[in-house]
C-alpha cells in the first residue's frame, strides 16, 4: 500500500517536472555557450606502435607527422569543443569561443550569414537569435574536414 502511493506521487512528481522543463523549452532564452578552439594531440614512437600506413583526409584539419629520429610520431585533429550546441527557435545565442591551439581560426556558421575569427588567447564573441530551424554547419576555413560541428535550432512550442 505505500509503496504503490508512494509510486502515484513519484509519478505525478515526474509529469510534473516533465512539464515544467517543456513549458521553459517552449520559451525563448538568452543563452551563452563557451567554446574552445583546439587541437587534440597524440604521439608513440614505433617500438611500441607502428607507424599508421593508412593515411589522414587532406586538409590541415588532420596531421599524422612521421617517426623522426627517435622513432617518435604524432598525430593530432583541430576542433570545435564542443560541436554540436542545440538551441530553441528564438533563442538569442552567444557563443564565446577561446582560441587555444593554433593562431586563427576563421568560423562561418552555415545558413545563418554569420562569420568571426577565433584567434589564440583571444575570446571571440558570436551572438546572433536562431530563427530558423533546422541542422547548420559551422566550420574553420583553414582546418578541414575536422574542424566542423552542427548548430542545431528546434522548432519553438
Ligand atoms: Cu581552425
Amino acid at each position: 500500500m505505500f509503496k504503490s502511493s508512494t509510486t502515484a506521487t513519484l509519478l505525478s512528481l515526474g509529469v510534473a517536472l516533465s512539464a515544467a522543463a517543456s513549458a521553459d523549452l517552449a520559451q525563448a532564452a538568452k543563452r551563452t555557450i563557451t567554446m574552445v578552439a583546439v587541437e587534440a594531440k597524440g604521439g608513440t614512437t614505433v617500438d611500441k606502435e607502428p607507424f599508421p600506413t593508412a593515411g589522414l583526409p587532406e586538409g590541415k584539419g588532420y596531421e599524422l607527422e612521421a617517426p623522426n629520429a627517435e622513432g617518435r610520431w604524432e598525430v593530432s585533429a583541430y576542433r570545435w569543443e564542443p560541436n554540436q550546441i542545440i538551441v530553441n527557435q528564438g533563442d538569442e545565442v552567444t557563443l564565446e569561443i577561446l582560441g587555444v591551439n593554433g593562431a586563427e581560426h576563421p568560423g562561418v556558421i552555415d545558413g545563418y550569414d554569420v562569420s568571426f575569427t577565433v584567434k589564440r588567447g583571444q575570446l571571440t564573441t558570436v551572438t546572433f537569435t536562431a530563427d530558423k530551424t533546422g541542422v547548420f554547419e559551422f566550420r574553420c576555413g583553414t582546418h578541414q574536414p575536422s574542424m566542423v560541428g552542427e548548430l542545431i535550432v528546434l522548432a519553438g512550442g
